[in-house]
């Protein structure tokens, strides 16, 4: 259903989410409303089973390699092990990651709450992932509390003007397990990516000791279903509640923002992947269309080839 449907009940909207077509999914009336009035969106079902135990397979299968290491062209993320393991550039993981990049149950979203369409914003292409990572937590392990608009940065910005959306950066968190109570799932603060005022619990946060986000006061945690994704401006002050149950808790989160941005960690997409993406999908991973003159053209990084990138 498209948009003007103001009647859409919240059963139909989680209905719409579920239907098993590869047509590119567009928000509904009911959709702005929801993201515009809270900041993020449960999508239900936005991957389908087959797909999760996909990824799951090759995360079980994945070397484990230590914080700073590498397998292939995806890098452990260094940080303590309270947060968790997280592999970055997890699209290089396997086609099952490939294919979350520009996978229709969130990507007309995306281009529509990212905005820019017909400005300098789509010049080099609606969309840009600067990160996508998979996480991995087990008992005890969490992230604090952070962002949220008070945090007055431009890639923290939510903004609705003229008619259309432009947020600074959107993320798409999937879930690869059900996320229950007691499972550590993700908090968010709905609303507060308008808010005009810090949380008084972040002014003096110790994001070294800091564990779970419980018991933050207007914070929510969002429950979720295997294949379930959360789609949220990062301007939404969000973390993780504690892992307590023991096992794990496992997500991917993609950023998605104008393509005018830059990898946050410098990562730079492999040959192998950028030859097998489609051109919307490349263009996702890689904006960049290089002009040098002949006699530089040796000069390109390694991954940056004409003949590749033009195509
Ligand atoms: O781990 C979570 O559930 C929250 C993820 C998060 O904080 C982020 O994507 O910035």
């Amino acid at each position: 259903m498209q948009s003007g449907a103001y009647s859409f009940s919240n059963f139909d909207l989680e209905s719409a989410h579920m239907a098993k077509t590869e047509t590119p999914y567009k928000a509904t009336a009911m959709d702005d409303y929801l993201f515009d009035l809270r900041g993020y969106l449960h999508l239900k079902n936005a991957v389908d089973l087959d797909h999760v135990k996909s990824m799951n397979k090759i995360l079980d299968e994945f070397p484990k390699i230590q914080p700073g290491e590498w397998h292939g062209y995806v890098h452990r993320e260094p940080i303590p092990q309270s947060r968790g393991v997280c592999l970055q550039q997890i699209y290089e993981a396997g086609e099952p990651f490939e294919r979350l990049i520009d996978n229709p149950r969130w990507i007309e979203l995306l281009k529509r709450y990212v905005g820019g369409e017909g400005s300098f914003d789509w010049h080099h292409g609606p969309l840009f992932i600067d990160e996508s990572f998979s996480c991995v937590r087990g008992p005890h392990e969490a992230i604090g509390m952070h962002s949220g608009n008070a945090e007055c940065n431009k890639k923290l910005q939510y903004h609705y003007q003229c008619g259309k959306f432009m947020c600074g950066q959107i993320n798409v968190l999937l879930a690869l397990t059900d996320i229950e109570p007691g499972d550590g799932g993700t908090m968010l603060i709905p609303g507060s990516h308008k808010a005009n005022f810090r949380h008084p619990a972040a002014e003096n946060l110790d994001w070294e000791k800091t564990r779970g986000m419980e018991g933050t006061e207007g914070a929510i945690e969002v429950m979720m279903k295997a294949g379930d994704a959360l789609l949220f401006v990062d301007a939404i002050t969000h973390g993780a509640a504690e892992r307590k149950n023991p096992g794990e808790r496992r997500m991917v989160v993609y950023r998605y923002g104008s393509a005018w941005g830059n990898f946050r960690y410098g990562y730079i997409p492999s040959p192998e992947l950028l030859a097998r993406l489609n051109p919307a999908a490349r263009q996702m991973v890689y904006p960049w269309k290089h002009q040098v003159p002949p006699h530089a053209s040796g000069m390109l990084p390694g991954i940056a080839q004409p003949a590749m990138l033009q195509a």
